[in-house]
């Protein structure tokens, strides 16, 4: 065989593998597209924040910045404990806020006093953030930091001057603690402090005074895999509520636009509220991740143990509401003041992961037979392209026609409440509107319908049985690229 015979078999084994249709027209790209960074970001789904500060022992939620550092005082701060639950959980990341806005550092940073190092907590002896990020290394999930813009504490706060001492402490968390796979720009900046003793209120000009490119510079040169999260992106969107949830209509695309009074779209300066759908052709990629805490409040507080911990119901309607719909779910779960997960939490959050699970053990659709096409049903299609679990490998029928039709039909009749689709988004996004319908013996009946689909969508509806089931994409922006789809049983929830 010489190399050139190779090198075709080669190419024609890659283009099959890679979903290219049978009439080999490769499919053209569509709008703003998703970097490396953001696509690594994706599959992640789910990951927790770790709201953990000076806070936890004050009973409040946003520290003052006058909290003496010997506040800070975890009776048996326990890493693996808290990464370990989160593992557990099928968590695949943790953001742990190194400094909330009342400027307590949770690493001794050479920059200033007023950080653990001056803390009972081990003598002054201690880092959080070396123990968490050590633990994710150990449990193998990711590591990510939260740095308050904001420091009620700092003297300098308003001034260029902080904002050097804001960038050399992210310096220190960028090379100090391994690789980071996000970084979350509050943009909180409520104005009053302590500040050095001053005890004023501080007014920001927050388009300009952060002068974020610089910063954003600094990012990607020492963690240019980091995706940077703010209000404003730019590689992740705030989906604009700390409700846990977002859109039918959630577009990965998105155009930041400053809100009345400010000039520059930043964290903070935003017309946040358009996060939750984000625009159709928006500018850029930059899709939503959806931050929510398991208990009311973002820190550890008694008084919330008996009744303010999202149960186990709450957390599935959560999951669908933000991973169903193509977000991200950033879900908060805070250090009690043992300096642990504390036992409501992690039984309710393993409860979402044994929901889960029994839920996606099966996905109906593997072995069935499908066949797509225009009005449904005209090609056969095999089952690699859209249930191989592979995101890699997609479905398209090749012509220049929006609306589309994939029938399924399964090996038997099934019970089930679930249908997912992906999107194979390194192309762009494209479907707008698209109905899950099942055939009832004589006529087909619609069971659920979705705006968009993005890079994973989940429908759910009452139990259904049936052997035929088909999805109808009604309008989209281009060709649909329809890279997984699963149909499945979930657990029905107590309360509906
Ligand atoms: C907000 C902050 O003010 C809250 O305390 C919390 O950190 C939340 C995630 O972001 O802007």
């Amino acid at each position: 065989m010489n190399k050139l015979y190779l090198s075709v078999c080669f190419f024609l084994v890659i283009v099959w593998v890679t979903g290219c249709n049978k009439t080999g027209e490769a499919p053209e790209k569509y709008g703003a597209l998703p970097s490396e960074r953001q696509l690594a970001w994706h599959k992640l789904e789910n990951y927790a924040f770790l709201h953990f500060t000076v806070n936890t022992f004050t009973d409040k939620e946003w520290g003052y910045g006058d909290e003496a550092e010997s506040v800070f005082n975890p009776t048996d701060f326990d890493a693996d404990q808290i990464v370990g639950t989160l593992k557990k959980a099928g968590f695949k990341g943790a953001i742990l806020t190194a400094k909330h806005h009342d400027g307590f550092c949770l690493w001794p940073s050479m920059f200033t006093e007023h950080s653990v190092k001056n803390s009972k907590w081990k003598n002054g002896k201690g880092d959080v953030v070396r123990e968490i990020s050590d633990a994710c290394k150990r449990h193998g999930i990711k590591f990510g930091v939260y740095l308050s813009p904001w420091d009620r504490n700092h003297a300098d706060y308003g001034t260029p001057k902080y904002v050097e001492y804001y960038r050399n402490q992210l310096r220190e968390l960028l090379t100090g603690y391994g690789e980071i796979f996000e970084i979350w720009f509050d943009g909180a900046n409520g104005g009053d402090g302590y500040y050095g003793g001053k005890r004023e209120v501080r007014k920001i000009d927050a388009s300009n005074y952060y002068e974020w490119e610089k910063t954003l510079k600094i990012v990607r040169e020492l963690q240019p895999n980091a995706a940077v999260f703010s209000d404003a992106g730019p590689d992740i969107r705030w989906v604009g509520n700390e409700g846990g949830y977002s859109n039918d209509t959630c577009w990965a695309t998105y155009t930041p636009s400053p809100r009345e009074g400010f000039t520059r779209a930043w964290a903070g300066t935003t017309k946040d509220w358009e996060g939750e759908k984000g625009h159709m052709n928006g500018k850029y990629w930059m899709p939503a991740e959806t931050d929510v805490s398991i208990r009311k409040g973002w820190f550890y507080h008694d008084s919330e143990n008996s009744d303010k911990v999202k149960s186990v119901d709450s957390l599935v309607k959560i999951y669908f509401k933000s991973v169903g719909n193509g977000t991200s779910l950033n879900l908060n779960l805070p250090p009690d003041k043992r300096g642990k997960i504390h036992p409501t939490d992690s039984t309710n959050l393993m409860g979402l992961k044994a929901y889960l699970d029994e839920g996606y053990k099966h996905n109906f659709l593997a072995d069935s037979k499908i066949s797509a096409g225009e009005n449904g049903g005209s090609v056969k299609i095999s089952s690699y392209e859209l249930t191989d679990s592979d995101d890699e490998t997609y479905w398209y029928n090749g012509k220049n026609t929006n609306a589309k039709v994939i029938t399924f039909e399964l090996e038997k009749e099934a019970e089930f409440n679930c249908f997912m689709l992906k999107e194979y988004i390194p192309l762009g996004q494209r479907v707008k509107s698209f109905s899950i319908e099942v055939f009832d013996g004589e006529k087909w009946k619609e069971m659920a319908r979705g705006a968009t689909i993005g890079y994973k969508r989940l429908l759910k509806f009452p139990p259904q049985k049936a052997k035929k089931i088909r999805v109808l994409i009604k309008d989209a922006l281009a060709t649909p690229l329809i890279a997984e789809t699963g149909l499945y049983r979930f657990p029905d929830l107590k309360r509906k």
